[in-house]
């Protein structure tokens, strides 16, 4: 069969010095995930985070990137690794990390925790722990705008894992049967949970699955915020403009093991030290400083301003209310039960 897309694994994206505000803009959004989730993982073992918690360390450029993308009226869904998605569709970090706390103050008022935000005003609509459940809906989010004549677009994150699940593929179906408006992301880093891509993916280019519903498909250097934002942008105007489906697979790595409770023995410390050694947010500083982009004053006031922030979320969590347990079944069941 011959391939429907053949195409480099990366490509590097070309600076604008008039784009200095943009460039910027994003290293705020990939420095503040980095402190954002390098704190959360303190919380995790003070005991002020519960349940699971999966970190985007080492993701940023992706998470980003792509979001960089869309439009405020287009719509993000995601799985449980999802704290940088919300952070970069603007969501306030002391409400995410009220989340995480399991606070009143939180995004789903602490009834969903780390793998159940959601942020409807920002279109972000979650946070979902089954791997791959989430695809069918985002085809049904797409569905209901396509239905309307909308221009909104859909944007679907996942893992490679999550390819091997059955959704995944009746999602891709239908998704280009009907001519969905949705752009499928797959983050591949390397990993669903101890498996390595090869253990449990017959197809290790992940991009090629999507050659069997003769999707159009990219991959693309999930470490290149630039490269990712451009892939992306492209697939979101031929989503909203053709009425067309794509995949994106970017290639990426998760610095830290699958989640908190993880101590990442399945690996070893050279593979990681490879990856680490292209760090996406230490590299785009060193890409901005090359450029003339970023003066060392304005990147450490820039690194200042995130601490500030991170430290203000921890604060706004701490010093939130527990929710009232009168509450507890509340929004269980609709129409209240009188
Ligand atoms: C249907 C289902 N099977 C198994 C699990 C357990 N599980 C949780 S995360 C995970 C790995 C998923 O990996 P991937 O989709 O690549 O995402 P990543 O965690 O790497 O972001 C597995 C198997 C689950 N949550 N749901």
């Amino acid at each position: 069969m011959e391939l429907k897309a053949r195409v480099p694994t990366h490509r590097e994206v070309a600076f604008r010095p008039e784009d200095r505000e943009e460039l910027h803009r994003l290293y705020h959004q990939m420095l503040l995930i980095r402190r954002f989730e390098e704190r959360v993982a303190e919380m995790y073992t003070r005991a002020r985070v519960g349940g699971y918690t999966h970190l985007n360390i080492g993701e940023e450029a992706t998470v980003v990137g792509s979001a960089a993308a869309l439009e405020p009226t287009d719509y993000l869904i995601n799985s449980y690794r999802e704290h940088g998605h919300v952070l970069a569709r603007g969501t306030d970090p002391g409400r995410v990390m009220a989340e995480l706390f399991g606070k009143e103050t939180g995004v789903v008022r602490g009834r969903g925790g780390s793998m159940h935000l959601f942020d409807l005003e920002r279109r972000f609509l979650g946070g979902y722990a089954i791997v791959g459940s989430h695809l069918p809906l985002a085809v049904g989010v797409a569905l209901a705008i396509d239905y309307r004549n909308g221009r909104e677009v859909v944007m679907c994150a996942f893992g490679e894992g999550a390819t091997n699940i059955g959704a995944f593929h009746e999602s891709m179906n239908l998704a280009k049967l009907w001519r969905l408006p949705i752009v499928f992301l797959c983050t591949n880093n390397q990993y669903a949970m101890g498996a390595a891509v090869h253990q449990d993916s017959a197809v290790v280019e992940i991009y090629r699955k999507a050659c069997a519903y003769d999707m159009r498909a990219q991959r693309v250097d999930g470490m290149d915020v630039l490269g990712v934002r451009e892939a992306c942008r492209e697939a979101v105007r031929i989503a909203r403009d053709e009425r067309q489906p794509s995949f994106i697979e970017a290639l990426s790595y998760r610095f830290r093991g699958h989640s908190m409770a993880d101590p990442a023995r399945y690996r070893t410390q050279e593979e990681v030290q490879a990856w680490v050694a292209r760090d996406p947010v230490v590299t785009f500083r060193r890409r901005l400083e090359e450029a003339d982009l970023i003066a060392a004053e304005e990147a450490e006031l820039l690194a200042d301003r995130v601490e500030r922030e991170v430290n203000a979320a921890i604060d706004f969590a701490e010093r939130s209310p527990d929710p009232d347990p009168v509450d507890l079944f509340a929004d269980v069941y609709a129409g209240g039960g009188d």
